[in-house]
């Protein structure tokens, strides 16, 4: 039987990635730093921070961990808001999971497998067009720069485990922007899109008339995915018997948009809604080094990452229908 660890598990990979997993025959333990959003049933809850080193070593000592997924984190915008916590949470807490998983496959005599959510804030400083894993990574942002340092801590450690038989079995994926019918996400830089999403769902300004204010561009395109194709790959590549690459991160996407696009097909459905522009700075410099899409072919190839969307599609035949269930408008 499978015992596994999510940290981050109130967030909004994390929450849906627990909400799929408790549907299969595994220990599960729920980690979040704030109280428990859910009440599954058979899941341990810990309310506690990842950098408390005791209350993660005891987890590993007490439970035969063997899955990790690590969603746990400052977003962009909270990280170049607080940098120094990004670098204690972002790096520090990582390292500790990481080390903890690693000297936990060594006494029990396996491999840990490890989920490592990094992002396409790895890239920089241009913005990339059809992003291949391996193109110029050099982020500007502390964001960026504690998924590359963990992504490659996390990469060496799975060579030493490999040298070693036991250890981890580290695997990541590059999020790009991630849009969720069902939350509304704060403190990154991609938020716009699935803030539009929900503000075109729900939201009558004043003046009767639904707005939303966008801060980047009309004119910046930016990798975006649908929550549950996140989730999908995520347990994809974890379920995958043997992945060769020595990179261990992936790129995936479902579409690149820019807000113009994203007004564009909203109003198709809700014709009310419109959009004004108030550019914010410190947003637009961070998407401005962010690539405009991603090359998939690696993930494709090594564990069959597959997309069926096109602009149209994503908005018609997936999130305006699920959101507007999600509101209860049919
Ligand atoms: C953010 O904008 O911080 C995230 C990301 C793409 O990493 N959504």
């Amino acid at each position: 039987m499978e015992t596994i660890l999510i940290t981050g598990s109130n967030g909004e990979i994390g929450s849906q990635l627990l909400s799929s997993v408790k549907k299969n025959n595994a220990k599960i333990i729920a980690f979040d730093i704030n109280k428990p959003i859910t009440n599954y049933k058979n899941i341990l809850y810990i309310k506690d921070t990842i950098v408390n080193e005791k209350i993660i070593k005891k987890l590993f000592n007490n439970f035969a961990i063997t899955q990790v997924y690590h969603f746990a984190a400052l977003l962009s915008q909270s990280a170049i808001k607080n940098p120094q916590l990004a670098k204690q949470v972002n790096e520090e807490g990582s390292r500790l999971i990481i080390n903890s998983a690693f000297d936990s496959g060594m006494k029990n005599g396996n491999f840990v497998r490890f989920f490592f959510p990094s992002s396409i804030a790895v890239y920089g400083p241009r913005k990339l067009i059809k992003a291949k894993e391996a193109d110029i990574i050099q982020p500007t942002t502390i964001y960026g720069k504690n998924k590359l340092v963990i992504e490659q801590y996390g990469a060496e450690k799975h060579e030493q485990s490999y040298k070693l038989n036991s250890g981890i079995d580290f695997r990541s994926i590059r999020f790009p922007g991630i849009i969720s019918p069902y939350t509304i996400p704060n403190g990154g830089t991609t938020d716009f899109a699935p803030q539009m999403l929900h503000a075109a769902a729900t939201f009558l300004s004043k003046n009767n008339k639904e707005n939303y204010e966008c801060k980047i561009d009309k004119s910046t395109k930016l990798p975006f995915i649908g929550i549950h194709k996140a989730v999908e790959s995520i347990i994809q590549l974890m379920s995958a018997d043997d992945i060769q690459s020595k990179l261990r991160t992936f790129n995936i996407e479902e579409v690149s948009l820019t807000p113009n696009d994203i007004i564009r097909i909203l109003q198709k459905e809700f014709p009310k809604f419109n959009i004004s522009y108030n550019i914010e700075e410190k947003l637009q410099s961070v998407a401005d080094t962010w690539p405009d899409s991603l090359n998939c072919e690696k993930a494709k190839k090594e564990w069959s990452f597959s997309n069926k969307h096109d602009k149209k599609s994503f908005f018609m035949e997936y999130l305006i229908p699920t959101v507007k269930k999600y509101y209860g408008r049919h």
